[in-house]
């Protein structure tokens, strides 16, 4: 992708402000800050303009442009991203989707929204709300991110052990490709045997194979009195014991954990500890107790597994106020270190492989990098870990990069044969970029860049992210 030099691209965004109101093609500082990274913060920002079309129109007319002049776009939603899959550092105009954030269709019979990419995913969730209907992919981002960012990232979150991902709530996309046409997929259809369903590899895509515009989304009936238990657990073996029994007794909706480290972190910033005893981990379980009828279930299971040795301590909530303040000790985990620069990893194993890969990991980490404070939480309920490692105060960002780029070599050795994915729910973007590998052979890969070759042939679309 050869960037053009900035008198040339003077005359190129006035090409662009032909068809887009020129208000909303931005060149200033501010706006290339703002719009040109998402939460990664290893990249600085740099694109060339910052754009915010209005229309499906003038989205195909941009994506046009863009081949004509060989200009890169980098789609830009709610920029929450963890991977640098939404920054712009070389040039690229970001075409923020965030003026495009209307609701464009409910339909009640089909249970079924249509709503535009920029939508924001807590507006959406609470236009299923006030309609008795639920949402369910959800995720401590859900205030900023938008709609069309969770279907390029297949976004996860805290509820995929009963719901799924935002793959699993798709029905139908409406996307400009990186050639420039428009094209209606799936249409909202529950079964559609036509042919290859080209709507799933936009689910995932990170903007390398069009820009998402619309999105028809399935909406479900909500939970009926979410209870939340969390539990002082002394050792992974427990965790998993746990895991396993209050799975088979109950629907759960959520099996997270953390561990001690990542809850003094939360604690810091002023909630207080489920209970008095401090344990290696936690587990967050919750699952729907209507009229209490799953409630002598939960306490007779949590008396076993306290027998068992399982669980030290617990608490179940009483009502909706403290089932919130208990699912901030695992939704707050990630603001809570942010000022900690940490390096992120995010990976996914097959649920019967977590202890193993922990146990074996946590040796790793300890024994190569005993100055790391290494912080562990996430969904094992889907068998997604997040590790973090916080930057040390007397660390440069850049060597304190570099280091946690060879850690990651060790982690995803380890992961490899445990055969995992370097990516559960955060996507590759640059961040992950070097280490696709260790879960792509080249083979794949092959294949992956056949695809983009079809969809964006002048590879305007994003370049440099997943793959080069
Ligand atoms: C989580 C949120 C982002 C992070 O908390 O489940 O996916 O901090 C994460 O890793
Ligand atoms: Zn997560």
């Amino acid at each position: 992708m050869t960037l053009h030099d900035p008198n040339a691209s003077a005359a190129l965004l006035d090409g662009i402000r032909a068809f887009i109101n020129p208000a909303h093609v931005r060149t200033d500082a501010d706006s290339g800050l703002h719009y040109g990274r998402d939460w990664t913060r290893m990249y600085t920002p740099n694109p060339l303009a910052v754009v915010l079309p209005e229309t499906l129109d003038q989205v195909q007319q941009l994506v046009r442009y863009a081949n004509e002049h060989r200009l890169a776009l980098a789609p830009s939603g709610g920029r929450t991203g963890l991977s640098g899959g939404a920054v712009a550092c070389q040039g690229e105009i970001v075409v923020s989707m965030e003026r495009m954030n209307r609701i464009l269709d409910f339909d009640p019979t089909d249970r079924s929204v249509t709503c535009e990419a920029g939508v924001v995913t807590e507006v959406l969730q609470n236009f299923a709300c006030d309609r008795g209907l639920y949402y369910p992919v959800d995720f401590a981002s859900r205030g900023s991110s938008q709609i069309g960012g969770n279907v390029a990232t297949n976004a996860g979150g805290i509820k995929v052990i009963r719901y799924g991902l935002t793959r699993d709530w798709v029905t139908g996309l409406k996307v400009v490709t990186g050639r420039g046409d428009v094209l209606e997929l799936n249409r909202g259809l529950i079964k559609n045997a036509s042919g290859y369903d080209l709507r799933h590899l936009f689910i995932g895509s990170e903007g390398t194979l069009g820009i998402i515009v619309e999105a028809t989304l399935s909406l479900t009936r909500p939970l009926r009195e979410p209870v939340i238990m969390v539990l002082g657990v002394p050792d992974l073996d427990s965790l998993m014991s746990l895991y396993h029994i209050f799975r088979n007794k109950l629907e759960l909706s959520a099996f997270e954990f953390f561990s001690e480290l990542a809850l003094r972190h939360v604690l810091a910033k002023g909630l207080q500890r489920p209970f008095e005893a401090g344990t290696p981990y936690y587990a967050l379980i919750e699952f729907e107790n209507p009229d209490g009828i799953h409630t002598d279930t939960a306490l007779t299971l949590f008396e076993h597994c306290a027998d068992q040795g399982w669980l030290e301590d617990g608490v179940i909530s009483q009502s909706q106020a403290q089932a919130q303040e208990l699912w901030r000790l695992r939704e707050d985990i990630s603001e809570s270190i942010a000022p900690y620069q940490p390096y992120k990893n995010d990976i996914a194993l097959r649920i019967s492989k977590v202890p193993a890969f922990m146990s074996e990991a946590e040796a790793l980490l300890q024994r190569e990098y005993p100055d790391f404070e290494v912080l562990w939480y996430g969904h094992i309920g889907d068998g997604n870990l997040h590790i973090n490692i916080l930057k040390p105060a007397d660390l440069d960002t850049a060597a304190f990069a570099e280091k946690c780029g060879t850690v990651s070599e060790h982690l995803f050795t380890v992961l490899q044969r445990h055969g995992g994915s370097i990516s559960a729910e955060h996507g590759v973007g640059l961040l992950k970029k070097p280490y696709l590998h260790y879960t792509r052979d080249e083979v794949e890969i092959s294949y992956l860049r056949a695809i983009k070759q079809a969809f964006d042939p002048n590879g305007i679309m994003n370049p440099g992210k997943i793959f080069d």
